[in-house]
């Protein structure tokens, strides 16, 4: 990760992809379990942006339908494309802290203004490749990478102007284990490259992050990382509200970041879904510092 000197952080703590409340605290407990000074050890330069407004209704007026909440996701999401737009102009690292996955699609659109052929590793128990067509929820959350790929919702898909944000094949996803119909038969359509937890467990994770630096560095000019924290198994991060057994661990998850660090390969990252209030004292919230600081380059010696 040595290209980068800075790292610029933005907070977007957004609960309105998906019905539970608590993710919106996700960006302070990551502050809280000492985001900025370890990055800081690391011999960064940090630059706290704080965090994005939200302007949450009262519970009795979100919107409800097949896009839960579509039009503060919209607005957010675009206020989110600017400020990622923003640090990418001063050639820092951008690290976006979640709020539900739906902010993905503001983070996704501020950092393809800087990349033409943009990569994203989604790591994730979910693929996220809902419509509104396909969702079984009507949550915003499970829907991004779709909006990515130019698949969804209109006033999603122009947030920042250009759709699609991403090519099939400029996409990896890591760690799925929770596959709705629909986005089975998206990935087949598509031609997306998924290592599942069935992958995962039969390669093991060295071969897994080996395979999916030559894939994305053959053919992208910068790569995204978009971390949901149900990536790893509920044992090492419980504070998440869409959990889902037999995934990643903790260990796991290390070494794919460390591996990522040593590549010099990611360009930009999220943090996303972490729920404090599912937690177990900020267990989940320290583990993301924790990998956030691997995928930054920290060593052991
Ligand atoms: B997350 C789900 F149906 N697929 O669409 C849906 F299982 O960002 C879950 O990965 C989505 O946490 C999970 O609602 C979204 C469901
Ligand atoms: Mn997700
Ligand atoms: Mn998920
Ligand atoms: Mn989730």
């Amino acid at each position: 990760m040595n290209k980068f000197q800075k790292v610029s952080i933005i907070g977007v703590p957004m609960d309105l992809g998906q019905k539970r409340r608590g993710v919106d605290m996700g960006p302070s407990a990551m502050r809280y379990a000492g985001l900025i000074e370890e990055i800081e050890a690391l011999g960064f330069e940090v630059k706290d942006y704080g965090d994005i407004p939200i302007n949450r209704p009262a519970t009795s007026e979100t919107q409800e339908g097949p896009l839960r909440n579509l039009d503060e996701v919209v607005k957010v999401s675009e206020e989110l494309c600017k400020g990622v737009a923003a640090i990418e102009a001063e050639h820092s690292f951008p690290l976006i802290l979640g709020g539900d996955h739906s902010i993905s699609i503001g983070s996704i659109a501020g950092i393809r203004k800087s990349y033409n052929n943009l990569g994203v590793i989604w790591y994730d128990a979910h693929p996220d490749l809902n419509t509104e067509e396909t969702s079984p929820s009507g949550n915003i959350h499970g829907m991004p990478l779709a909006v990515n790929l130019g698949i969804g919702h209109e006033r999603l898909m122009n947030i920042g102007g250009i759709t699609p944000k991403v090519k099939p094949e400029h996409i990896v996803i890591i760690g799925a284990r929770s596959i709705d119909e629909g986005e089975r038969q998206l990935i087949r359509e598509q031609g997306i490259k998924v290592y599942t937890m069935h992958e995962v467990d039969r390669m093991g994770m060295t071969r897994v992050i080996e395979e999916t630096i030559d894939y994305l560095s053959a053919r992208t000019d910068g790569v995204h990382l978009s971390f949901d924290l149900d990536g790893i198994d509920p044992v090492d991060a419980p504070g998440v509200g869409t959990p889902v057994l037999g995934g990643i661990s903790y260990r796991e998850s290390h070494l794919a970041l460390e591996m990522l660090a040593e590549s010099e390969l990611i360009t930009s990252a999220e943090f996303v879904e972490i729920n404090p209030i599912l937690d177990n004292k900020n267990q989940t919230a320290n583990v993301a510092v924790a990998l956030v600081t691997s995928l930054l380059g920290k060593k052991l010696l």
